[in-house]
């Protein structure tokens, strides 16, 4: 395997991330060194060579730290650890240092919206009276009605239920996750110094950047009596004064962090996570007084369709007009439906119900989903901006609907009364070989249940294979490295066929998607750089996308 040259104007410039391709490692699902069925550092640094062929930019490492594991590592019991059954410092030292050697940035997640329970502060904040200081750095409060028996707000928690638990002595915590995960008190100066000491000692460490989890959340309005609000952020238009969502505060905690990020040479860069529907607010998070980037799920949520994806490029590249902000894309996440899945679900399906069916109503056509998929990257790919791509994407690997209960561990299951199977399908681990205990992931089984087709979807089947997703993937990110059209910012739709999207970059480059259902001559003067799939005859079939040299 040979390994990209790392440029030294790339290693260097403080604007890397703008056009970075980030790969997401869910690290307990990547590659398991020692057997125990559970991925690791170990796993991921054998596996980094793997990475830089393939081309990626930047790796983002979603939670690694000690946790209890109630929601897979978004509960942290030390921010400054490895989880031992992770590895240890000197692994993840390890990783950056030969990451960097490969010319890959680092970006670990930090999670401030909440702990976990079995935190240091959490525990002295149990132990301690009513009204203490350790009580302030959580929310705490006392419930209302007769005895208290009721909680203190309507407020819900994302993973189903109240965001409130009692505790022993009668008052109520605040989660807006599991009750595992006690939301934190922003307006505690302790809490604030501790995320910015805990941004120093990754930075100083040598990591390139942050991911922000829940990064609208952190502001809530605390105001006695608490405010009315049992809606989710995902339903509701958001202002800048809901009492829990994208309040306009929080950005001063952003304003805060950009001094830290500022510290340093090349600055540290971010991306915040936020679930609240797009709008101009999103993208105020991304401008270079804060974070600089923010996720844009809008792809990520939208069904499969030419003026769908049209309208979702066209917000979000006039959202961050004028911000400063970089753009992102995203299709797959740990969070959602892997996107080979959720695009070939029919029109208007409910992916969250084809998964309560086990995958059974409707049966998905698979061939159908995974040209969609390639298709859809192909297009992501040539956007103006940052991919962020979930590992495992680039085998185009299916979401697994048929995980048996007993089996699932998120939170979701549990706390919705089996309502929702939750993100465990997005999870399963890697298949590294067709063949062997849990795909080459580790030397035994591995903590989710790999299905069987996962061995045909394996990196040892695809590498190398002409046509393969995986050399679909390895081939864009070499054109987008090299491609001087795939530079820069320019972006221009030109004319296309009807239910098509055509669009032009740089200096004779331009990509054409086909959404419609009939094969598409392409522009007579076009030279094809590479296609999501073969071309029929010379015109792009539906549910592909072209890449294109234009005069
Ligand atoms: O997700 C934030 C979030 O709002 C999610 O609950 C999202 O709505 C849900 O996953 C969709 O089903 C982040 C992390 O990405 C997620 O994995 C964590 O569980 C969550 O924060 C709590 O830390
Ligand atoms: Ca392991």
């Amino acid at each position: 395997m040979s390994s990209s040259p790392t440029s030294p104007t790339a290693a260097t410039d403080p604007d890397w991330w703008r056009t970075a391709v980030v790969y997401q490692v869910y690290p307990r699902s990547f590659a398991d060194s020692n057997g125990d069925g559970i991925g690791d550092l170990g796993g991921l640094l054998s596996r980094l060579p793997y990475l830089a062929e393939l081309g990626v930019d930047a790796i983002w490492l979603s939670p690694f730290y000690p946790s209890p594991l109630a929601d897979g590592g978004y509960d942290i019991s030390d921010y400054r650890d490895v989880d031992p059954r992770l590895g240890t410092l000197a692994d993840f030292d390890r990783i950056v240092t030969t990451a960097h050697g490969l010319g890959i940035k680092i970006i670990v997640d930090i999670v401030p919206n909440h702990t976990s329970d079995q935190h240091p502060w959490f525990r002295e904040a149990l132990a301690s009276p009513v009204g203490s200081p350790a009580r302030d750095r959580y929310i705490f409060r006392d419930g209302t009605g007769p005895d208290g028996a009721t909680p203190p707000a309507n407020w819900v928690s994302h993973f189903g239920g109240p965001a409130w638990e009692r505790t022993d002595d009668g008052q109520w915590y605040c989660h807006l996750f599991a009750k595992e995960q006690p939301d934190l008190n922003w307006e505690n100066p302790q809490v604030r110094q501790y995320f910015k000491d805990t941004l120093r000692f990754w930075a100083d460490r040598g990591v390139d950047g942050f991911r922000i989890d829940v990064a609208h959340s952190l502001a809530k309005d605390l105001s006695h009596p608490l405010r009315d609000q049992p809606n989710l952020d995902r339903s509701l238009p958001l202002d800048g004064t809901d009492p829990l969502y994208d309040r306009e505060e929080v950005h001063t905690i952003y304003q805060e962090w950009r001094e830290v990020f500022n510290e340093y040479d090349p600055p540290r860069m971010a991306v915040a996570e936020t679930w609240s529907p797009a709008n101009e607010r999103t993208y105020l998070y991304a401008r270079p007084t804060e974070l600089g980037q923010v996720f844009d799920f809008s792809l990520l949520k939208s069904e499969w369709g030419a003026d769908r994806f049209r309208a979702v490029i066209d917000q979000a590249i006039a959202g961050h007009a004028g911000t400063g902000g970089g753009l992102t894309w995203v299709l797959s996440s740990h969070d959602v439906p892997r996107h080979a899945s959720r695009l070939a679900l029919p029109e208007g399906t409910d992916p969250d119900e084809w998964l309560n069916t086990d995958g059974r109503h409707p049966v998905l056509d698979a061939h159908l989903g995974l040209d969609r998929a390639r298709a859809a990257t192909l297009m992501m790919l040539a956007l103006p901006g940052s991919p962020y791509l979930y590992q495992g994407e680039e085998l185009g690997l299916p979401e697994v609907p048929d995980i048996a209960h007993e089996a699932l561990q998120d939170p979701v299951w549990e706390r919705t009364g089996h309502a929702l199977k939750g993100r465990d399908g997005a999870r399963v681990p890697l298949p590294w070989t067709r063949t062997g205990t849990s795909f080459g992931f580790g030397d035994d089984g591995a903590w989710l249940p790999q299905p069987p087709a996962f061995g045909e979807l394996s990196v040892e089947a695809q590498d190398g294979v002409e046509g393969s997703t995986l050399e679909m993937y390895r081939q864009a990110l070499r054109l987008r490295r090299n491609h001087p059209g795939l530079r820069g910012s320019d972006f221009a739709w030109t004319e296309a066929p009807s239910q098509c999207l055509s669009f032009d970059r740089g200096p004779g480059f331009r990509c054409v998607v086909n959404l419609s259902d009939i094969c598409v001559p392409l522009p007579d003067d076009a030279q094809v750089l590479m296609a999501s799939n073969r071309l029929a005859d010379g015109q792009l079939p539906p549910n592909h996308t072209a890449w294109l040299t234009i005069p």
